[in-house]
């Protein structure tokens, strides 16, 4: 295939935190390389998923969600979110059926009116139409095409697959004439290391109640592979207090047992082969205010300032 033939671009997925940015990529990708889970704000740095549509290329990035930010690394989350979207080819945004024209989606299409690009497509995903009538569905669709000029609208459940086919398709006629910007059998433009370290924070979020997973970062310290074909990864959680280390230890180290083997499991599979995973949890209070923390997740850290 010459560069004539070959599309490739990025798209950028914008929405309400738990819109299903997530889920999309993950689908579009055929794998899981972005985290997911029912609780808001899951994503924190920019995940790119690669996935392919013919002979287009199209390079998914997904955001953390776009919200009003109180503190400095959710002020750092939303400031990649909207960088993600700046650089993009096509912007798509993702709102829920069954939630509609929310104060937050008002929020984001008056930001979204000053930030887009010359000549930038938008579109419009419904998603989570699983969860609505029909109808309700055709009167969301004209609502918010009134309110702003989409260039197209797509009716889609992320999770169950619907519509996700048509979008896919659209993006592909969209996204630049031009040669790959990544091998073809690539997913994910995120270094290991990091994917592995999600992978724990998202079994940590799963396990752990209420405000604790706002409130640790999970970072990959070593990775060694060695010679029988397993690899030895060590991994360090970092909470703010000592109690919160209790928690995360559980009776008996339990927690942090179960969290580890569930991450092995899924580390295995997405590796292709056997893990050694060493978790630690470290206290340290301030490492919501250490730039260091902010370069591990992806983040800048001097876009947290007020
Ligand atoms: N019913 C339904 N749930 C969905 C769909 N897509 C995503 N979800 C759920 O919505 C929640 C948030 O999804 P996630 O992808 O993490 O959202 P993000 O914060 O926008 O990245 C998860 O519990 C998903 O399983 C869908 O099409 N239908
Ligand atoms: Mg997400």
């Amino acid at each position: 295939m010459t560069d004539e033939e070959t599309r490739a671009g990025f798209v950028a997925l914008i929405g309400e935190p738990n819109a299903g940015k997530s889920t999309l990529l993950n689908r579009m990708v055929g794998a899981k390389v972005s985290i997911v889970t029912h609780k808001v704000q899951t994503t924190r740095g920019r995940v790119r998923g690669i996935a392919m549509a013919g002979a287009s290329q199209l390079v998914f990035v997904d955001t953390p969600g776009l919200f009003q930010p109180k503190r400095r690394l959710d002020r750092a989350m939303v400031a990649a979110a909207w960088t993600g979207a700046a650089d993009a080819d096509v912007v798509v945004l993702l709102i829920e059926a069954h939630r509609g024209l929310t104060e937050g989606v008002e929020a984001i299409l008056t930001a979204l009116e000053e930030r887009r690009g010359e000549g930038q497509p938008v579109l419009l995903a419904i998603n989570k139409i699983d969860r609505v009538e029909a109808p309700k569905l055709l009167a969301l669709t004209e609502r918010m095409n009134e309110r702003y000029a989409f260039d197209a609208t797509f009716l889609i459940s992320a999770e169950k697959g619907h519509g996700v086919e048509d979008l896919r398709a659209d993006l592909a006629a969209r996204v630049p004439a031009g040669p790959w910007l990544y091998p073809e059998d690539q997913i994910a433009d995120l270094p290991l290391r990091m994917i592995a370290a999600e992978i724990t924070r998202e079994k940590l979020t799963l396990r752990l109640h209420q405000e604790l997973p706002y409130q640790l970062t999970v970072e990959t310290e070593g990775w060694e592979d060695r010679d029988d074909g397993s690899v030895r990864i060590d991994q360090v959680i970092y909470v703010v207090r000592d109690g919160h280390k209790g928690i995360v230890l559980g009776k008996k180290g339990e927690t942090t047992k179960a969290v580890g083997q569930a991450a092995r499991a899924e580390l295995e599979e997405f590796l292709g082969h056997r893990v050694h995973l060493f978790l630690q949890v470290r206290v340290r209070p301030g490492w919501l205010e250490e730039a260091e923390r902010f370069d591990a997740m992806g983040l800048d850290f001097k876009d947290g300032e007020a």
